[in-house]
Order: structure tokens, then sequence, then C-alpha cells
């Protein structure tokens, strides 16, 4: 049995690739909801019944686990997977927690999709900590669509960075949470606008321990033999998806429509 993993498009790659990296054995099964993107300028009823369209299609394939990959679809529609299903539902939450703990400045930067930041879900998680310090909350359009096109590093893609992140700069933030998925593949674009100061924290990696912990405790551990496939699926266009998920996956993918 395999581990369903979805996001709106290529983002949730960078979740899938910590996944895949601490737990090798495991089979997955990745869903990238082009047909839908982005989720993240969506009102929340349609992205809601887009992820339960989804998990139909990972019910089908007999998943024993799903990894919501996205932090827009887990603000939206994490309760309801959970309650409509008999599998551990894993969802994204933007690490604010540990932002919080480790700042200096008291100055904490956190950048995600509109619907994310309008989320009662974020905006509950944010009145838990921001007692303690600044968090100062940044909507991103545009920057998804950037990574759709595999633009990680071009000039479009640094003056839209550029525009979001200098007022957190200059407001003297230490730290900067990626709220969205699809931002750690902007790591090397950020660091170049935000300089080596600045500590930035990317949940892919909590993530997949977290799934670790929750396959262990259903038992749903892989056994090891044949295990460590990936397979990965769009609802899109595939001549234009597999190109750019073949990119950020660094080899090439054989995508499934
Ligand atoms: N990758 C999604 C997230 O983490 O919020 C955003 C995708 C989108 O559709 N905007």
């Amino acid at each position: 049995q395999s581990v369903g993993v979805f996001d709106s498009g290529v983002g949730g790659l960078s979740v899938l690739a910590h996944i895949h990296a601490q737990l090798p054995d495991e089979s997955l099964i990745y869903l990238a909801d082009n047909a839908y993107m982005p989720y993240g300028c969506k009102p929340a009823e349609v992205v809601l019944a887009r992820c339960l369209e989804v998990a139909d299609f990972f019910h089908h394939k007999q998943v024993k686990a799903l990894v919501v990959a996205c932090n827009t679809a887990t603000a939206v529609a994490i309760h309801a997977l959970r309650e409509r299903s008999p599998i551990p539902v894993i969802g994204m939450e933007p690490a604010i927690k540990p932002a919080v703990t480790g700042s200096r400045t008291g100055v904490v930067g956190v950048l995600a999709t509109r619907a994310t930041v309008a989320s009662g879900k974020f905006n509950g998680l944010k009145a838990q900590f921001d007692h303690h310090v600044r968090i100062l909350v940044q909507p991103c359009p545009g920057l998804v669509e950037q990574v759709e096109k595999g633009e990680l590093m071009s000039e479009k893609t640094r003056l839209l960075l550029l525009s979001y992140l200098q007022p957190l700069l200059e407001q003297g933030i230490d730290t900067l949470v990626l709220g969205c998925t699809h931002y750690p593949f902007l790591m090397p674009l950020i660091r170049q606008v935000a300089g080596d100061d600045i500590r930035i924290i990317d949940t892919g990696a909590a993530i997949a321990r977290q799934l670790q912990r929750q396959l262990e405790a259903h038992q749903l551990r892989a056994g090891g033999e044949g295990g460590g496939a990936v397979e990965f699926w769009s609802s899109g266009d595939c001549a234009i998806v597999e190109p750019v998920m073949s990119q950020l996956w660094h080899t090439p993918v054989m995508l499934r429509r």
C-alpha cells in the first residue's frame, strides 16, 4: 500500500522529497491538481470541494495514509478530510512556533498564499504566538505561478519576491517562515534577496517525521521489500507539467493523467 501526497500543483514535491528521503522504502503516489491550480486565490468552498474529489482519487488507489502537501488545502479542508477518511491524514501548518521560539529580534515574517492568510486556522495559530513576538504576515500572489512555470531564478520572480520581502526586512525580521509548499523551491532566490543572516523555516522535514510517527502508531510502515517507488499524476496538461516536475524532482518524471 502506498502513501498519497497531493498539492494544487508542483509545490508539494518539496514535501514529497522530504518524505522520500526520510522513508525511502515507502511507495508514494503524488497528485498535482494542476487543472484546478492555484488553490491560493480560490474561495474556500471551491478548494474544499476539490480536496474531497482528490481524496476520492486516493481512496480508489487504496492508499494507507494521505499527506495534504499544501498549506492552503490544509487550512480549508483538513477537518473535512479527516472526518470522511478512515486513514491517517497529515496536513501542513506554517511553522510559527519554532520561528517564534528561536527569534532574537522578536520580529518574524510569514510568507503564504492569500487563502492561507485569510483562513481561520492560520489566524488561530498566529493568535497563539503574537503576544510574544511581532508576526508579520505577507500574502504572495504570483509566486506559486512562477514556481509552476519553473522560473525559480528569473528576474520577474526576483522582483516579485523582493517586493514581498523588502517590507519584512525593513521591519527587522530575523526569521522567515515559508507557509506555502511551493516556496522552498525559491530558497536560493530567497537567500539571495534576504541575505545569510535570516533564518528560513520550511516545514517539509517535520511533516515527513510526523508521517513516520503516524504510520508507526497505526502499524502501517512498509515491510521493506519492493517498496520505494514514486508515481506521479496530474489533472492538468502533462506536456506542460511533466518538464517542470522533472526539473523540480531532479530526475525525469513519467507523468500519468
Ligand atoms: N502549495 C500551496 C500551499 O502550500 O499553500 C499553494 C498552492 C496554490 O494553489 N496557491
